[in-house]
């Protein structure tokens, strides 16, 4: 190991998502979200056919949860989001209940929560009015957003709004692998990003404005919009849709004036160019502002990457779009997005080779035709004894990438981790993967001074992984606890 030791405020978590472990898909008046209800309607869209129904039933079983991470002698934070089908279906208050009971003894425990408000698990009632590219949603998100920081403010310091979203959006409204299995690539994908992004800067804006910096003891009343829908169906193919809304007023008063810190999680492995040739150089930098640049963009430096505009205009124009299927941020937009942030969540768990493609014909739009790359792995690097690609030094330069391309921000690594196929207990490979990023981390600290702030291990508990079911699992040994102990004690 790396001889170097992280500083002592250096925060170390594991994390876990709401769906991919709570269970308790019905429980107490929780709503359906987007994933029961695909996987329940159609059980081969998970490879296993299974589903998150039960998972790991920490809706049942927090306080033993709890106290596995207090054993494992954890001084430290885990990232739980928050299934919003569980609070805003109306407002739930089981689920408010769940919440903070959870969240309550963790810090009881000396666990830290970070709390992420998006993680794929949209209402499905709001799919039925089109989902994240329909650009209303953003306002329901905001709401949702609202009352999250309302009730647990106080008790939360650190917050995201949406985990990676280029699954949400690409994933689900673009190629349709993810939920809501949505296939309308090069059109759909960009919709949605533009409603999360305007979501996220709007979640900001009200955290900022109405929560974060709050006077010691002083009161405020914030007004909350409930709606109820109801879809009507006017032919097979039309939807119209009612509203009843309900204005709801609360007293607010989060005593604390402690330091506060919101974000988003985007995610990208690291694009290192095949070979020196220009053009690959240039399709290793399209793959990192399509993937990662597309949200960070808008938000560390102001609208959408000049590439991606190129990109999209370019081929719109020739596939006889009459305007870009990026849809436009106004002036106003764009200055309201910039700027939504106090540190950059990062997810990454691997790198790729990148090699230029040519331009293919013009026609159907596509996200891949957008970005015109080819990812490759070398055959030479070390992998696990489960396949996965060990690059550590993929990490330090995607952090190093981010700290040049983004003046320097404060990242917290908000998803790092390796998986096998959950059959075996022999954990070297995983020792030896988290040995190595540990090291990468410390490099890109002392070698490139990236402002790493935290590292966090995907996952506390094996979940149910998506579409892979629980098939491919990712939870971390005890001695991994002990070494990021050991990393932190060494100096
Ligand atoms: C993610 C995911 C997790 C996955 C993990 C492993 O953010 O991609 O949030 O839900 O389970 O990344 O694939």
């Amino acid at each position: 190991l790396n001889t170097r030791a992280f500083s002592d405020d250096f925060m170390f978590g594991v994390a876990t998502a709401a769906y991919q472990v709570e269970g308790g898909w019905n429980a107490d008046g929780k709503g359906e979200n987007i994933w029961d209800y695909i996987t329940h309607k159609d059980p081969t869209f998970i490879r296993t056919g299974e589903n998150a129904d039960v998972a790991c039933d920490t809706y049942n079983k927090w306080k033993e949860d709890v106290e596995l991470l207090k054993d494992l002698g954890h001084k430290s934070w885990i990232t739980s989001t928050f299934d919003d089908s569980r609070l805003i279906n109306k407002i739930n208050e089981p689920g408010i209940a769940y919440y903070k009971n959870l969240i309550k003894a963790l810090k009881e425990n000396n666990i830290e929560p970070v709390v992420t408000l998006y993680h794929w698990d949209l209402p499905q009632h709001l799919q039925e009015l089109g989902g994240w590219p329909n650009s209303k949603i953003a306002d329901y998100f905001a709401d949702y957003a609202r009352l999250a920081f309302r009730e647990f403010g106080e008790d939360v310091k650190y917050w995201s709004t949406f985990n990676e979203p280029i699954h949400v959006c690409p994933s689900g409204y673009g190629y349709g692998q993810m939920a809501p299995a949505v296939s309308a690539s090069g059109v759909g994908d960009y919709l949605c990003a533009r409603t999360v992004l305007l979501a996220h800067a709007k979640a900001y804006h009200i955290y900022d404005e109405e929560f974060r910096e709050k006077q010691n003891g002083s009161e405020f009343r914030v007004s909350l919009l409930y709606i109820k829908f109801a879809l009507i169906k006017v032919s097979p193919s039309e939807y119209e849709y009612e509203y009843e809304y309900d204005l709801i007023s609360y007293d607010n008063s989060i005593k604390s004036s402690q330091i506060r810190l919101m974000s988003i999680v985007l995610d990208t492995s690291w694009a290192e160019p095949v070979s020196n040739r220009t053009e690959d150089v240039e399709a290793a930098d399209r793959r990192l502002q399509f993937n990662f640049g597309i949200f960070g963009n808008p938000i560390y430096n102001g609208n959408w990457p000049q590439v991606v505009i190129d990109r999209v205009g370019f081929r719109s124009e020739n596939e006889n779009f009459t305007e870009s299927r990026l849809p436009a941020f106004t002036d106003e937009e764009i200055e309201y997005v910039k700027g939504t942030y106090d540190f950059v969540g990062l997810n990454s768990y691997g790198t790729e080779l990148i090699r230029d493609v040519s331009e293919e014909e013009f026609g159907e739009p596509s996200f891949d035709k957008d970005v015109r790359v080819q990812g490759l792995t070398d055959p030479s690097w070390n992998t696990t004894s489960y396949g996965m690609a060990v690059v550590p030094w993929g990490l330090t330069k995607l952090l190093k990438w981010v700290k040049d391309t983004y003046n320097n921000p404060k990242i917290l690594i908000t998803e790092n981790g390796c998986s096998d196929d959950g059959t075996t207990l022999e954990d070297e490979s995983r020792i030896y993967f988290y040995t190595e990023y540990l090291s990468a981390v410390l490099d890109a600290i002392y070698e490139d001074e990236v402002d790493v702030i935290g590292y966090t291990g995907w996952s506390f508990m094996d979940n149910f992984e998506w579409t892979s079911g629980y098939s491919w699992v990712f939870s971390l040994p005890e001695i991994i606890f002990n070494l990021l102990h050991t990393c932190k004690n060494q100096k």
